[in-house]
């Protein structure tokens, strides 16, 4: 049995406690990180793409700024495809002069990943039956199987980012944990393509066949999304099948223009919004999609995942290195704050942008008068754009 003493246990190498753990240790505050999966499996999930300005900043205060700001492309403005034609919305304009960078989860993933090996940061892989135990004693500790064995690490406090499906919220007695959850009845089958994006900015397009997304990694990588029913199985579609169905869901001259070539990966995700509250039991503090998840239609998830850990590692540096704890015991409320926010919005991003199945005539003309209005009222795009860009910290 191997035992650890650290101050913080951190469940979960995805790039909420990666990215806690490494600005935690350039304050001096030591943590590790424990992941059930290998590094190979983490890098190989293809997931979020926009990164807002606040999440932008946390990666540059972490040292790992240097390729995202190379590499990273700033975006002003993003289409919203409708009735066979393309509106935009003025992201910059709209709000003062904020973007968005597009640059994948992947790719912040492996620059955490890096920055963690080049610190000697302790991130442990193929960890199984995670247990948190004394969460509401002074001494919390976490245990694990690793290697044929039971190891052990003591720490003062556990953060539990390890995703949805995690063990970390599980450990909160269900008494105490109130849970909100909405299913879509309808998934995004994404694919990636070593094409060039078939726009400079996003496409996100509403269509009587479905919802469609265009969005790209770089200027030869592409990732498009089209909405399919939760039956649909992501190898029953071929490529071509795929590239045709797009294609309808695009006004004519954008699909007219677009590349395609052979899937690189193929996927369904569900559509989801959940919120656990609170976000704190004792000594265990959950963070990104541990807590809450979003539908991705508004490019939130990664983003409030990076709020989380904003609020916790200012909380731990002011516990630690100014004996204040105020901000470890407001983190629930400061941060649920944000998520409610950000879940209305992507709620409303994606009613306004989907096709129910169980929809009648009532609400596709709903929908058109909310697309109409919008592109009617610059108080209506500023208040999308300020969402879209991120709400302030
Ligand atoms: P993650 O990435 O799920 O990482 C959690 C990690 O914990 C590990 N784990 C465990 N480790 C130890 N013990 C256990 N018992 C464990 N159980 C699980 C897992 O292996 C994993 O490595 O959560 P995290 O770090 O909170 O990050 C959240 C983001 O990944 C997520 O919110 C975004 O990807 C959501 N999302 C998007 N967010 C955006 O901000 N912008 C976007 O454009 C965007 N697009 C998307 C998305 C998510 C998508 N899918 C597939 C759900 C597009 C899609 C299609
Ligand atoms: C993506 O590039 O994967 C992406 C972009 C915007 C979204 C969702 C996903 O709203």
């Amino acid at each position: 049995m191997t035992s650890y003493k650290t101050q913080v246990v951190i469940i979960g190498g995805g790039p909420s406690g990666l990215l806690l753990s490494q600005l935690l240790h350039r304050k001096g505050i030591d943590s590790i990180v424990l992941e059930k999966r290998s590094r190979e499996h983490v890098l190989g999930r293809i997931r979020a793409g926009v990164l807002e300005q606040g999440l932008v900043a946390l990666m540059r205060e972490a040292g790992c700024g240097a390729r995202m700001d190379r590499e990273g492309e700033t975006h002003e403005g993003f289409y919203i495809a409708h009735q066979g034609r393309l509106d935009r919305i003025n992201l910059a304009g709209a709000t003062g002069g904020a973007t968005v960078m597009v640059y994948g989860q992947t790719e912040v993933t492996r620059d955490l990943y890096a920055a963690r090996d080049e610190m000697g940061g302790v991130v442990l892989h193929g960890v199984e039956d995670v247990e948190l135990h004394g969460l509401r004693d002074t001494r919390p500790y976490v245990t694990w199987q690793q290697d044929g064995g039971t190891h052990r690490a003591d720490c003062d406090f556990i953060v539990g980012a390890d995703g949805f499906h995690g063990v970390s919220r599980k450990s909160i007695p269900a008494d105490v944990l109130t849970e909100y959850e909405k299913v879509y009845p309808f998934g995004w089958l994404g694919v990636l393509s070593q094409t060039p994006p078939v726009a400079e900015e996003l496409i996100y397009a509403r269509h009587p066949r479905g919802f469609a997304l265009c969005s790209q990694r770089s200027k030869c990588l592409s990732r498009y999304y089209i909405q399919v029913p939760l039956s649909d199985r992501a190898e029953d579609w071929s490529d071509d099948a795929f590239w045709a169905e797009l294609k309808r869901r695009l006004p004519q001259d954008v699909a007219a223009g677009l590349q395609t070539g052979p899937s690189i990966e193929k996927s369904i995700a569900p559509l989801r919004s959940f919120v656990a509250e609170p976000m704190r039991y004792g000594n265990l503090f959950l963070a990104g999609d541990a807590a809450h998840i979003v539908p991705p239609t508004g490019a939130k998830g990664l983003n409030l995942a990076a709020s989380d850990i904003y609020y916790l590692y200012h909380g731990f540096q002011d516990h630690y290195l100014n004996g204040d704890s105020a901000g470890l015991d407001s983190y629930s409320q400061k941060a649920l704050a944000r998520v409610w926010k950000a879940e209305r919005f992507s709620w409303w991003m994606t009613n306004l942008l989907h096709r129910a199945p169980d929809g009648n005539d009532t609400d596709l003309r709903l929908q058109q008068a909310d697309l109409d209005y919008l592109f009617s009222s610059a108080a209506a795009q500023a208040s999308l754009a300020e969402n879209y860009v991120g709400l302030p910290y």
